[in-house]
């Protein structure tokens, strides 16, 4: 069973998870919305909608848990399946929106923020748990949260690792629009058609440009990869086993700071 479904409406796309039981992350799912992302460049759409099936409980419950490494290697490196969709997404030439509805958790709340916009229902939760799960979460992650969220907002998130409500996402502005479950559909294809009507040539400009201009960060090489050698500690800790083992037997985990 395809766990992606991939469809167009005029000229909006409409790609839709559907990898029971909660759209894990694997690098199966990934494959497959970027195929279908690929295959609707052939279609010069003006605008991508990124939803799930709806009526879920869950959006997306975030990176696949099992296929996160546990041998030493780092968890989130450049062609790890989660930053692969996130830049996806990200150069994917036309306007990707996401259409929300139920929780969002881990890496899937990066991948959904990657989007341009972000529609969602009232019953939507962003959680961010790589605290919680012993993951250290590397620099595009965050600088991609950077691009949607103030820092006291984005530290409240990692730091807690606990679900936000959608009235706290809209009110910091993660989130462009907030809706009733039942109109959340009809209010977005509203909402993909305005943006339908406009130039493709230019929505496809002035999409990179604003990619580009925020991706544009000083860093030195040494600090980069002083960074990558504190995310080394972590991720070699006995703390990442124990998140990653507390999670499949269903306990709070017991870090010990080593
Ligand atoms: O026991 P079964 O076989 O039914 O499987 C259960 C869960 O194990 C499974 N499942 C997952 N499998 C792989 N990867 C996942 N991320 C994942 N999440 C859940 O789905 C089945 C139903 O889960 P269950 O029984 O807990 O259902 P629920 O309705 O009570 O709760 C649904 C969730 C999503 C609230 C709950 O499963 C949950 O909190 N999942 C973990 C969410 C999370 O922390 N995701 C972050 C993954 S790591 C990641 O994204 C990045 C690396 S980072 O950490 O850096 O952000």
């Amino acid at each position: 069973m395809s766990t992606v479904i991939a469809e167009t409406s005029n000229e909006i796309g409409i790609i839709t998870l559907n990898r029971p039981k909660v759209n894990a992350l694997s690098a199966e799912l990934i494959e497959e919305v970027t195929r279908a992302l690929d295959g609707m460049k052939a279609h010069n759409l003006r605008v991508v909608i990124l939803r799930a099936m709806p009526g879920v409980k869950v959006f997306s419950a975030g990176h696949e848990v099992t296929e996160l490494p546990t041998n030493g290697r780092d968890p989130l490196t450049y062609n790890d399946p989660l930053r692969a969709v996130i830049r996806e997404i990200q150069h994917h030439p036309c306007p990707v929106v996401a259409m929300i509805e139920g929780s969002v958790w881990g890496g899937a709340c990066e991948m959904v923020m990657s989007c341009d916009l972000i529609v969602c229902g009232e019953d939507t939760t962003f959680a961010i748990t790589p605290a919680r799960l012993g993951v250290p979460y590397n620099i595009s992650g965050i600088l991609n949260m950077m691009k949607v969220a103030d820092i006291p907002f984005i530290k409240e998130m990692l730091f807690t690792a606990r679900p936000v409500s959608a009235e706290r996402l809209m009110s910091c502005g993660v989130v462009n629009h907030l809706v009733p479950r039942n109109e959340l559909e009809s209010f977005t294809m509203n909402l993909a058609g305005q943006i339908a009507e406009c130039s493709p040539l230019v929505l496809r400009i002035l999409k990179e440009e604003l990619r580009v201009l925020t991706s544009a960060h000083p860093i030195t090489p040494e600090a980069y990869e002083r960074l990558q050698s504190l995310r080394r500690e972590v991720y070699d800790s006995e703390d990442y086993h124990e998140g990653i083992r507390s999670f499949f037997e269903k306990r709070k985990p017991n870090f010990q700071g080593r």
